[in-house]
């Protein structure tokens, strides 16, 4: 059923969890844009950690606007439910011909909850280009657990993605991706705006799921991507279906049977 939320499908919602990130393209419209460079370099308040959303704006200003963008609240709405607290937020510049690149990383610390996850938000309000230092991620990896930087002196996967996107587009990320920001060659700053989110209710069939059978979710859920070992590549389809169980609320989904011959477990019976 179309809903007027411009919430995510579930096809889109596997693609999620395959893949750690959800790409919305020029959903910001260009007076937001305009004002975002303003409001970005000028610096953004400081927000305490856990404030509900509600409270953490004033109403009316650029940051509750750019997330009341329909498609914007609703992806959003989508992976982590009504009334979010924000965990942090940040502008993060690359600088004009600053000769360097971001370590590789993922953001934070290990964090190992299966049936949870916190969502990035982030927002380039001005077209970036190859050269502009575009932040670079590595599809399906929010799931394989690393410590903040410790993957820092790893420079290159193949099928990696460096961002080049339109003005107003915005990347809803796992809080586990890999990522940092490249090196921006041009003679232009490169603004990007950043805002964690945590989720206060279950994170459970919170989109629009009347394709939940569709079988174009399990396709996406066995997405391989070029860097995955072969064998390692099982064990991400197996955290995948562990996410699905607990988004979907239904322990019986599987792929291939991976989940369920691993904990398989028959009860102990007594043969009177
Ligand atoms: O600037 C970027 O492109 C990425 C920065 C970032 O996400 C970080 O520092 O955690």
């Amino acid at each position: 059923m179309p809903t007027t939320k411009h919430l995510l499908t579930s096809v889109e919602l596997a693609r999620f969890v395959a893949r750690g990130f959800l790409r919305l393209d020029g959903v910001v419209p260009p007076e937001l844009n305009e004002e975002a460079i303003a409001t970005l370099s000028t610096g953004i308040p400081a927000v305490p950690y856990g404030t509900p959303l509600a409270e953490a704006f004033p109403q009316n200003t650029f940051i509750p606007r750019l997330l009341t963008v329909p498609a914007v609240a609703g992806a959003l709405e989508s992976l982590v439910g009504p009334d979010p607290t924000v965990d942090h937020h940040a502008v993060h510049v690359r600088e004009p011909h600053e000769g360097s690149a971001q370590d590789l990383h993922a953001d934070a610390i290990i964090d190992v909850r299966p049936d949870a996850f916190d969502v990035q938000l982030m927002y380039y309000p001005h077209e970036v280009t190859p050269d502009m230092g575009g932040t670079l991620s590595v599809p399906g990896s929010h799931l394989r657990h690393v410590n903040e930087t410790d993957i820092g002196r790893v420079q290159n996967l193949r099928g990696q993605t460096r961002l080049t996107c339109p003005a107003g587009t915005v990347v809803l990320v796992h809080h586990g991706i890999w990522h940092g920001g490249r090196r921006n060659d041009t003679a232009r700053r490169r603004y990007m705006y950043k805002i964690r989110f945590n989720p206060t209710v279950p994170q459970v069939r919170l989109w629009d799921t009347s394709d939940l059978h569709d079988p174009a979710v399990t396709a996406e859920l066995g997405a391989s991507f070029p860097w995955y070992e072969q064998a390692t590549a099982r064990l991400e389809i197996h955290n995948r279906v562990l996410l699905w169980r607990a988004l979907t609320g239904d322990d019986t989904f599987d792929i291939d049977h991976w989940v369920t011959r691993v904990s398989n477990r028959p009860a102990l019976r007594s043969h009177a």
